[in-house]
C-alpha cells in the first residue's frame, strides 16, 4: 500500500510534550522501515505544524491543527496514498474526518475514554475529551465550521470500542445518541454482528486508535490516564480485521501515546501490530 505518514506532534497546544512526543517516538522506534519491510511504500514524512505567528492556545491551536490536517489528508488521498495520522491528541480526528468528505463516513473509535464530553458537560476542561463529540457535530460549531470539508458524522455510523471510563453526562449522551458501544468483553466475538446492524452502506471508514484502549496490565501504559480492563493486542487486531472486512478505510489515526509511560515498550510494539492489520492487503 502507498502510505503517507502525517505527524501532528502536539498535546494541548504544546509541541512534543506528553503525547505530543508519541509520533516522533514511533518513528525513532523504526516505524518507517517496519512498514517498508511489510512491502508498503512510505512517502516522505509530513509534519503538521501549528501557525508560528499565533500564540499557543489549547482550543485555538487544536482547531488550527485540524484545519491543516484536513487539507493534508485530502491532498494525500487525491495523490492515491493512504493517510496514517500519528497525533498527540484525539481531537485531530476532526481534521482527518473533514479530509474524507463528501463521502459518508463511519467512525471506529478505539479508546478507554469516550471523548464525548461537550463544553457544557466537561468537568476537567480538557479539550481532548470533546474530540468525538466535535466530530459528531455536538459542540464547537463555530470553530468546526472553519475546518475545510467539515461535516458531522452520523452517530448511527459511529462505534466506540473498548471504552470503559465515561463521565456520567458523557455516558448519558452516548446512551441516547445512536452510537454503538462495543465493550471489551464483546471484542472480538460480537463485533461482526454489531457491524451488520449499523448504517455502514457505502461508508468510508475512519479508524481511530487511542492507544490507551489497550490493557495497561497486559500491554502497558499508553499515557497518564490508564484504565484497567482494556484490550489485548490480539483482541485489538482481531477487531481491526473485522472492521476492515466490513468497511473500506479512508484514513487511520494513532493518538494519545505518551512514550514516557510505556516503560517496557509494549504499547509501542502493539501500535506497530495494529498498523500491520490496518494496512494489510486482503482483509
Ligand atoms: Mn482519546
Amino acid at each position: 500500500m502507498d502510505i503517507q505518514l502525517l505527524l501532528v506532534p502536539y498535546d494541548t497546544a504544546r509541541r512534543c510534550w506528553r503525547s505530543g512526543a508519541g509520533p516522533e517516538h514511533l518513528l525513532q522506534a523504526g516505524l518507517t522501515t517496519h512498514l517498508q519491510a511489510r512491502g508498503h511504500s512510505v512517502a516522505d514524512i509530513q509534519v503538521i505544524e501549528a501557525d508560528p505567528d499565533q500564540p499557543p492556545a489549547e482550543i485555538g491551536t487544536a482547531f488550527e491543527l485540524m484545519r491543516r490536517i484536513a487539507v493534508a489528508v485530502r491532498t494525500v488521498r487525491a495523490a492515491g496514498r493512504f493517510p496514517v495520522v500519528l497525533a498527540g491528541n484525539c481531537n485531530s480526528a476532526v481534521g482527518t474526518l473533514s479530509g474524507l468528505t463528501p463521502a459518508p463516513r463511519a467512525i471506529f473509535w478505539f479508546d478507554a475514554h469516550g471523548d464525548c464530553n461537550t463544553p457544557d458537560t466537561t468537568a476537567t476542561g480538557f479539550l481532548d475529551g470533546t474530540g468525538l463529540a466535535t466530530a459528531l457535530g455536538l459542540c464547537w460549531h463555530q470553530l468546526s465550521s472553519t475546518v475545510p470539508g467539515y461535516c458531522p458524522v452520523q452517530p448511527e455510523a459511529t462505534f466506540l470500542l473498548g471504552t470503559r471510563d465515561l463521565d456520567p453526562p458523557e455516558a448519558a449522551l452516548i446512551a441516547g445518541s445512536g452510537i454503538t458501544s462495543v465493550s471489551t468483553a464483546q471484542i472480538p466475538a460480537r463485533l461482526p454482528e454489531l457491524l451488520t446492524r449499523s448504517l455502514l452502506k457505502d461508508a468510508l471508514g475512519y479508524l481511530h486508535l487511542d492507544l490507551d484502549v489497550l490493557d495497561p496490565a497486559v500491554v502497558g501504559n499508553a499515557n497518564s490516564l490508564p484504565v484497567p480492563g482494556g484490550l489485548s493486542v490480539e483482541q485489538l487486531t482481531s477487531a481491526i480485521a473485522a472492521i476492515r472486512a466490513r468497511v473500506p478505510l479512508g484514513a487511520a489515526t494513532l493518538a494519545s501515546y505518551a512514550p514516557e509511560y510505556d516503560s517496557q515498550q509494549g504499547v509501542c510494539r502493539a501500535a506497530f501490530a495494529a498498523l500491520d492489520t490496518i494496512l494489510a492487503d486482503g482483509t
